[in-house]
């Protein structure tokens, strides 16, 4: 499975249909962050079918289950970068779905700071393998 040129690891896959693919982060900004795409490369919202915007927000639905009860959390961050300059640095429309604590953040919109750090790249923040597989085995365990 491709995210933009970026290969996803089967492990890191927590939730899959025929349209789209969830999938834990590499670099969360808060511990469960994760991300839902079109398997399609489609590069924008605008750029997506209605069967693929159907499927993304019945995932979001699903996911959003999985991450509360995961995490004990009883608030989400649903948030979409859609194009250069709303953030996107990956080309290939995601979803984020961050969960919420209270206090993460000394300001609500921090967290879209939070989001931007996360996706610069710098050596040493990437998450392990194994680290990745075990989150999503959690969340595909509550949802299947
Ligand atoms: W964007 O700034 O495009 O809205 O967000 C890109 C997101 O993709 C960031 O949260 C970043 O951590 C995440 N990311 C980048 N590469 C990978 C990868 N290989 N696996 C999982 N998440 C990734």
């Amino acid at each position: 499975m491709f995210f933009s040129q970026f290969v996803i690891d089967p492990g890191q896959v927590f939730l899959l249909t025929p349209l789209v693919m969830g999938f834990v982060n590499l670099r969360p900004a808060v511990p469960g962050h994760v991300l839902l795409s079109p398997r399609r490369v489609a590069l924008r919202l605008k750029d997506l079918t209605a069967a693929e915007l159907t499927e993304l927000i019945l995932c979001s639905h699903r996911a959003a289950r999985a991450l509360e009860e995961l995490h004990g959390v009883s608030s989400l961050s649903i948030t979409i970068q859609d194009g250069l300059l709303a953030g996107q640095t990956v080309p290939h429309l995601h979803m984020h779905l961050l969960p919420r604590r209270a206090g993460d953040f000394g300001h609500n919109d921090q967290v879209y700071d939070a989001i931007d750090r996360s996706s610069s790249p710098h050596p040493g923040a990437a998450r392990t393998l194994d680290d990745m597989r075990a989150e999503a085995d959690a969340l595909r365990q509550i949802l299947n």
